[in-house]
């Protein structure tokens, strides 16, 4: 069990891990408490669900040191109705009850692009979802980030998953968020070459603009790059260890990563790569990962290089910061535990 939204006892009891009744009430409590003690960050996910983001889903629920606020899916790795639902299903699916809202539908000025050839026709091809009776709540994603992050100043860390087309906005439409967030973690970009385009990783290359309003905002960033993300990706040893599990989230986990690891195979990849989990990792444990300071800049002009992180020297004085090197196993403890806090 974890805690959820309001730190109240919010993981469904599992078949596989029922409490008799008359211990549930000091359980929970128990459970509650050992947790609120533990938690270091309160996220809001932005997520563009997404096989990558399933697992980030999966490592953020299964960490007592986050506690989710709410979890906005955008259009990004496929159009804004299938991250939406792809996103209901995970939590449905891992009995994580927080609150999931719709993000934007469209890029802030570019024509709107998906990653179907990587994540499939549904966008999380592979895992089997029960009838999905999860609903999204009414109040517009870009509303409940400002209102969250203006109602809890210095409290909250977004940590955006997909192209930043919501945080873009929430920052044009509140601009007084950049000094009420507490962080802003996200995966994008790339020092060497991309993957959209040679020139672009694919979160920066959906939504240059937004990326371009983020990093130019000075708020406190730190950007989770290629570079940095290919260094702990998923082999067939770590796929088997999983698969042994046979739990209901690693079996979901493992189903996704099967379609996943097909689809990259199909693009010239050996193995699929944990992009987005990376951001969590870097807030449950920092030490996994080695930082630079440096400034971003987005390219937004170039016919060949549209959407392009330039990133400037290594600057001791920048506000945002760029994952450099990732200590793989290390991670793979951290997703470990996480599968043994799930059903
Ligand atoms: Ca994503």
């Amino acid at each position: 069990m974890v805690a959820g939204s309001d730190g109240r006892c919010n993981i469904r009891t599992t078949d596989k891990e029922k409490t008799p009744a008359t211990d549930i009430t000091s359980t929970c409590y128990t459970t509650v408490m050992n947790n609120m003690n533990r938690i270091k960050h309160r996220i809001i996910m932005d997520v563009d669900t997404g096989h990558d983001d399933a697992a980030a889903i999966v490592l953020a629920a299964g960490s007592p040191e986050i506690k989710i606020e709410g979890i906005v899916a955008v259009g990004g790795n496929q159009i804004r109705e299938k991250t939406l639902a792809n996103t209901l299903n995970v939590c449905q699916h891992i009995g994580l009850d927080v609150p999931v809202f719709a993000g934007q539908e469209n890029p802030l000025v570019r024509k709107r692009v998906n990653a179907g050839y990587i994540h499939g026709e549904s966008g999380l091809d592979g895992p089997h979802f029960a009838p999905r009776t999860k609903l999204a709540e009414k109040e517009r994603g870009v509303d409940f980030i400002i209102r969250t992050v203006m109602e809890n100043p210095g409290e909250i860390t977004i940590v955006a998953l997909g192209p930043l087309t919501d945080i873009a906005l929430a920052l044009i439409l509140e601009p007084r968020l950049k000094d009420a967030v507490r962080h802003i973690v996200t995966m994008g970009g790339s020092m060497g070459m991309g993957n959209a385009t040679p020139s672009a990783e694919f979160n920066i290359y959906a939504d240059p603009e937004a990326a371009y309003v983020v990093c130019s905002s000075g708020v406190p960033l730190t950007m989770f790059t290629l570079d940095v993300t290919l260094q702990v990706t998923l082999d067939d040893d770590m796929l088997s260890h999983y698969r042994k599990m046979k739990t209901k989230t690693s079996t979901m986990f493992c189903d996704s990563m099967n379609a996943y690891t097909e689809a990259c195979q199909r693009h010239g990849f050996d193995y699929p790569a944990m992009h987005d989990p990376c951001c969590i990792a870097y807030l449950v444990e920092p030490e996994i990962f080695t930082m630079e300071k440096r400034k971003i800049d987005i390219e937004l002009k170039g016919e060949l290089t549209y959407g392009r992180t330039v990133m400037g020297f290594v600057d001791p004085t920048a506000g945002s910061q760029v994952g450099v090197t990732a200590d793989a196993p290390a991670f793979w403890r951290l997703l470990d535990r996480a599968f043994t806090r799930l059903p």
